[in-house]
């Protein structure tokens, strides 16, 4: 079996040792110009040249959770696309969730700006029960969130695509219950996978909707969001924060002014990075369980984009 390797950006020779010591019956190599057909590709942001020369593929694996990227490109008809199903990003992006939602609901910001100007001052304690917090999409990533916020006792709502019955949380679906879902929800977690119909959908209308004083944390795609319906909303005083780890444009051009408002807090596309060792080692049994002809977790479906 062959499997071929192009993943941008990345130092592409322990990803080819890893898959070469997890699988040493396949000859694995780095994808180049006019390379042999392969049977299996593992890819991260690939060229469309990519697969218009590895037309045979049977599989090919994102090194991500996200395949919005990858479905903007023509693959070849018959390859199934398998996407990355947690590999330790679930975990990683419960604790950046969870960190800006404390940091959010006990104002450290604002404690660290009077320490910073010398000042032991005292706020009151915030009520939990006063900061619902929505998570929208309950897959892999949303649900370990939930769990991790349960730990700490917030009220957790959830809003997905399919109806869910998830144990001590509010469960949403569907475009007709998401006015509602928002309605109930103070910080917003958004953790859906960027399809044509989410698109855009954290707008002025949407994010109106949050029970004032609300807190945008968008850790999925920087496309969900119309960027200047943020702004005004905060600049009215109707949103109190947003903490952004995806944007439109990446790395985020420094004449954005998100780079310079006061209450939006940035991070570089870094809440959940995809972790090489487990990925390969996920990838590894999938392919052995294919070649058994048994089914694999994470295959996505094109007409649904994710
Ligand atoms: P999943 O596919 O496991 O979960 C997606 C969830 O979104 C599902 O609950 C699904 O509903 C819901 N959903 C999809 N479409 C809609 C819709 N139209 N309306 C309502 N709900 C919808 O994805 P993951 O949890 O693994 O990943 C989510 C996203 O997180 C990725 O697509 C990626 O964009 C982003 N991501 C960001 C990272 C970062 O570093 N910032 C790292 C990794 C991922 P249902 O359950 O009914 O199918
Ligand atoms: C992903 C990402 O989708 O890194 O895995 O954003």
């Amino acid at each position: 079996m062959r499997i071929t390797f192009c993943y941008a950006n990345t130092q592409a020779e322990p990803w080819l040792q890893g898959l070469r010591a997890a699988l040493p019956q396949a000859e694995v190599s780095l994808w180049q110009p006019g390379a042999t057909p392969a049977d299996y590709a593992v890819v991260w942001a690939p060229p469309q040249q990519f697969f218009d020369e590895q037309t045979q593929l049977k599989v090919v694996f994102n090194a991500g959770a996200g395949v919005d990227a990858l479905l903007k490109l023509q693959l070849p008809k018959q390859a199934l696309l398998v996407r990355l199903d947690d590999a330790g990003m679930a975990v990683q992006m419960a604790e950046y969730v969870c960190q800006a939602v404390i940091r959010h609901f006990r104002e450290l910001d604002a404690y660290a700006d009077d320490i910073r100007r010398g000042a032991w001052t005292y706020r009151a304690p915030r009520q939990r029960s006063d900061w619902p917090v929505g998570v929208m999409g309950l897959g892999v990533l949303g649900q370990r969130v939930v769990r991790a916020l349960q730990a700490f006792e917030f009220p957790v709502l959830g809003w997905s695509r399919s109806p869910k019955s998830l144990t001590g949380v509010r469960c949403f679906d569907g475009p007709g219950q998401l006015s509602d879902f928002l309605a109930q929800s103070r910080i917003l977690v958004n953790l859906l996978p960027l399809t044509p119909e989410t698109v855009g959908i954290l707008n002025r209308d949407t994010l109106s909707r949050l029970l004032p004083g609300g807190y945008l944390i968008n850790v999925a795609r920087g496309a969900h969001l119309v960027d200047d319906d943020l702004l005004a909303l905060l600049d009215a005083g109707h949103l109190s924060g947003a903490l952004l780890d995806v944007f439109r444009t990446e790395p985020l051009p420094h004449s954005h002014p998100f780079w310079h408002h006061a209450s939006i807090t940035l991070t570089p596309h870094t809440s959940a990075r995809t972790l090489r060792e487990t990925s390969i080692d996920q990838i590894a049994h999938k392919i052995v369980a294919m070649e058994r002809g048994e089914p694999v977790a994470g295959s996505v479906d094109p007409v649904r984009g994710y």
